[in-house]
């Protein structure tokens, strides 16, 4: 008979469960059948339901993340019937299959327990027997308790732990294998939701496949000769087992290779099949670096009746297809040659397929609260975005969830790849023997559904839950548990999760992953000792600028690192979406309200906010205003970190800097945060002046101190370099302009180069010109001079990469009207000007239309530019043909915008 798999979505129904009645099953009985809720959706959440019932109102708006907090000190059931299907009927085995239960869970079918689950990340697989599956009527029932109250008496028994700080959730979280998220953090509310929030499925078999590594191999470059190699793990009958079909195949369906095989009834079989596949099939590459070849491997497992040659009916007992993609990924930490301003130190560099790639990206959280909220529609537009980005990483952090199968599936095919913490973050984890046992369960069941992606470039053990660059020391002792931090407290003899880090997750990882997968103890981890800070070796967390020691941004280029996997600054999302929160609320839109204050949940705010915008913005009480000059003060900062950091990437023996990754890409509900898009999906200026960094080729200038900040400067000088992500060398033309903002004054001046391939390349350094001084005594008059860069290609012509340097603090520039022309037809906006714009940003407003609450549909092909006189840009705009829409401009000198196209 053939392994059969019925999905389990239908008839659901949910209710809270009651006190009164002493008995949990007898709330199955038609009796409590009034109360029962016809689920609304399957998978699903209480949260979602209870929203979707009516029965409690939205907790993204205003401050109702306090109205729900009962949930998840309650207990919910969940209850369906199910039937076997006919042809089934004469089954072997049968088991239950949970991919995702949230998270401590009695699992009931017929009125006999079935299961106890209490891992959120693990797969639970329950076998039944006869006498619990019936043909008709099955009745399945899950009795959800509260993960909240589980976590505070698992502390009771094993004792108070440090676990970040009063705004990264109650510490007793630790103990409970849940997102860990879910009990608040310094961008996300308190909302301990539970339920199946992914599928439930019925299996019913003979033998099945019960784990397939399909070993998508290729032999160390240069050769880099693919081979395929495929691995079986049976369960069930393995006698009735004759062999297996295994075929290579193109996503158009053509075949490669197939190959039936003789199994001899072992039940885990190695190299059931091994193929040399040189010159039959291509190698996938990350983004930039070639195409994302993808193939399929369907597995037949065969038996009696068919022989080897059978292919379908009876004779195929299970199948099984995975997509694979050909390539190796290593993580290389090598001496450098020579010191930088760190030190000598080693690389942390990624090489795909032979070549050390420059890694630019974002850290990912769950963008959702629910998760069940999330279709796979949201994630490739996620994806997307951050791919449009010019962005090669994701790091998947540790505080939230192993995402479901769909992220990883886009990630192969946007050549994205994926930096996957195991799910520990910022907390003294326990290690005794049960909770090892479980999160060892956890980490195989993961690796094994991972590990087949060629997006997957490095397996992490923790988020700072064992290192830390430095702790966001603040008001509300914002304190890091590390290897560091824990010499540093005192009192605490031993991190007992280093047992997990370093001796149990690396042997799951060598033990299942072949082709190998990196595997890096936690992030940020290298240095000697204990110093996780240590800028030379390893990854750093740079939050000493912002957090921390609360560094001015304009620190960045001199405190990067090796990898710098998180670093951030947050600020003001669309205006659209704090509308939302506000919810009508008027009293409350202004930028110190307690609304506000409900939706930004990190330590220090007030104080940090403060300290920037006071340095660096002219403070204003119009709340547009300021939401512009938080999010210039995000993409500034941000974009000077990508710039000056990648400029590290100075050829083999001088990869000082390997990769940033900027904390954070994205939000789980509406909220100021870190984030480069809001929870809407509205793009922050933070995303495309990173863009543009991240450009195959970018123009980097460093204009060097202002004595005097913006109003006298002396013998300023300017750097300018190419940084060039492709392998080819490009010969270029460097245009330099200079423009004064009070005078007529501008200069020129153009330089030939070559920048060399894959790294960066210096291209020029000299004093900024200025107007004349009025006497020869005068300081410098660059001051108020604007340097505007571009490289062009030599051969075509073509503009490769503009960066213009503005005089700063801005506070202290008087922005020109810039004479802006700007002009749409279709879906491109044409802009000029008549002197040098700051930070134009367009958005679009559809008219007639609630724009709140909807995912942002509008995308702009670039935004938040610098435009000189002389240099018109075009912008595209996908969505905005065929709609009515407003669109704003927003600028330095015009922060809150003007409509520029429609009434
Ligand atoms: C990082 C993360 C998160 C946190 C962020 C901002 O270090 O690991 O814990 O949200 O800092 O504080």
């Amino acid at each position: 008979m053939s392994a059969r798999v019925t999905n389990i979505s239908q008839g659901w129904a949910w209710k809270e469960r009651d006190a009164s009645i002493a008995s949990v099953l007898d709330e199955v009985s038609p009796t409590a059948s009034e109360q029962w809720m016809k689920a609304a959706a399957f998978p699903s959440e209480v949260h979602v339901e209870l929203l979707k019932a009516g029965r409690i109102p939205d907790p993204f708006i205003g401050f109702n993340e306090h109205e729900v907090q009962w949930i998840g000190e309650t207990e919910w059931l969940y209850r369906t019937t199910f039937d076997v299907h006919e042809t089934e009927r004469r089954w072997k085995n049968a088991e239950l299959v949970f991919e995702g239960l949230d998270t401590i869970c009695d699992v009931y079918l017929n009125g006999k327990k079935i299961l106890y689950a209490d891992n959120m990340f693990r797969t639970w697989r329950a076998s039944l027997s006869p006498e619990n599956l019936q043909d008709q009527g099955n009745v399945l029932f899950l009795h959800f308790k509260s993960a909240q109250k589980l976590a505070k008496e698992l502390e009771a028994t094993h004792g108070r732990v440090r676990a970040g700080s009063c705004n990264l959730g109650d510490p007793s979280r630790v103990y409970v294998r849940k997102a860990q998220y879910n009990w608040r953090w310094d961008w996300g509310p308190e909302l301990m939701t539970c339920g199946p929030y992914r599928a439930i499925s019925l299996v019913t078999y003979t033998a099945r496949i019960d784990a397939a590594n399909t070993r998508a191999l290729v032999s160390a470059a240069p050769a880099l000769s693919p081979s395929l190699k495929v691995d079986l793990v049976v369960a069930g009958d393995a006698s009735a087992v004759r062999g297996a079909k295994i075929v290579l195949g193109r996503l158009d369906g053509s075949v490669i290779r197939e190959e039936e095989v003789s199994l001899g009834g072992g039940a885990g079989l190695k190299d059931v099949i091994g193929w040399d596949l040189e010159g039959k099939v291509e190698l996938w590459w990350p983004v930039g670096y070639g195409s994302q070849t993808l193939y399929n491997v369907e597995i037949s497992l065969l038996g009696e009746g068919g022989g080897l040659t059978a292919s379908q009916g009876e004779a195929v007992l299970d199948t099984l297809t995975r997509r694979v993609g050909f390539r190796t990924v290593s993580l290389i930490q090598e001496p450098l040659e020579e010191p930088d301003r760190y030190g000598k130190g080693t690389t942390f560099l990624f090489e795909v397929n032979g070549v050390r790639m420059f890694m630019g990206g974002s850290n990912w959280i769950p963008a959702h609260n629910f998760l069940t909220a999330l279709s796979a529609d949201d994630y490739r537009a996620w994806l997307t975005l951050l791919r449009d980005g010019n962005q090669n990483m994701v790091r998947l952090w540790g505080g939230g969830v192993y995402e479901p199968d769909v992220f990883y599936d886009i990630c192969d095919e946007l050549g994205v790849l994926v930096w996957q913490d195991f799910q520990f973050a910022c907390g003294v984890y326990p290690a005794y023997d049960s909770f090892v046992q479980s999160v060892r369960a956890e980490v195989e069941d993961n690796v094994k559904r991972l590990r087949h992606h060629p997006s997957i470039a490095i397996f992490c053990g923790n988020n700072e839950g064992a290192s830390s660059s430095s702790p966001h020391a603040s008001l509300c002792a914002h304190v890091r548990p590390d290897y560091q931090m824990v010499l540093q407290w005192g009192g605490i003899d031993a991190l007992p999760a280093r047992v997990l880090y370093e001796e149990v997750f690396p042997a799951v990882v060598a033990e299942h992953c072949d082709p190998p997968i990196p595997y890096h103890r936690g992030s940020p981890y290298g240095g000697k000792g204990w110093d996780t800070a240590d800028p030379t070796m390893g990854d750093v967390h740079q939050w000493n600028i912002w957090g921390g020691k609360e560094w001015p941004w304009q620190e960045y280029p001199f405190n990067g690192g090796r990898f710098v996997s998180e670093f951030g600054i947050p600020s003001f999302p669309d205006v659209k979406t704090v509308d939302y929160w506000l919810g009508g609320n008027t009293k409350d839109r202004w930028a110190q309200s307690k609304m506000m204050a409900q939706h930004d949940r990190a330590g220090s705010h007030e104080r940090r906010f403060a300290i920037v915008m006071n340095e660096n913005f002219r403070l204003t009480d119009d709340l547009e205003t300021h939401i512009y000059n938080t999010q210039l003060m995000q993409s500034e900062a941000i974009s000077l970190a990508y710039r000056s950091w990648r400029r590290e990437w100075r050829g083999k023996g001088k990869q000082y800097t390997a990769g940033v990754l900027v904390w954070q890409m994205n939000d789980c509900w509406p909220v100021i945060s870190w984030a480069i898009a809001d929870f809407f999906l509205r793009a922050k200026p933070a995303y495309y002046t990173i863009a543009r960094e991240l450009r195959p080729i970018s123009v980097g200038l460093f204009r060097t101190f202002y004595e005097f900040g913006a109003f006298r400067s002396v013998s300023a000088n300017i750097e300018v370099w190419g940084a060039n992500a492709t392998l080819s060398a490009r010969d270029v033309r460097l245009e330099l302009s200079f423009v004064d903002l009070y005078s007529g004054w501008e200069d020129s001046k153009t330089v030939e180069a070559t920048l060399l391939p894959n790294q960066t390349t210096e291209i020029a350094s000299m004093r900024v010109p200025g107007p004349p001084a009025e006497n020869a005594n005068s300081v410098d008059t660059s001051y108020s001079v604007v340097v505007g860069a571009r490289l062009v290609d030599a051969a075509s012509g073509e503009i490769l990469a503009r960066y213009a340097d503005w005089p700063q603090p801005f506070r202290l520039v008087d922005f020109p009207d810039p004479g802006l022309d700007v002009k749409v037809e279709g879906e491109k906006v044409h802009v000029k000007v008549q002197k040098p714009v700051k930070g134009l940003l367009f958005t679009a407003d559809e008219e007639g239309e609630d724009a709140l609450g909807r995912r942002e549909t509008v995308r702009w092909s670039d935004n938040a530019i610098d435009v000189f006189p002389g240099d018109p840009q075009v912008v595209e705009v996908r969505g905005l043909a065929g709609k009515r829409v407003k669109v704003r401009a927003a600028y330095m000198g015009c922060e809150r915008g003007r409509v520029v196209y429609g009434q």
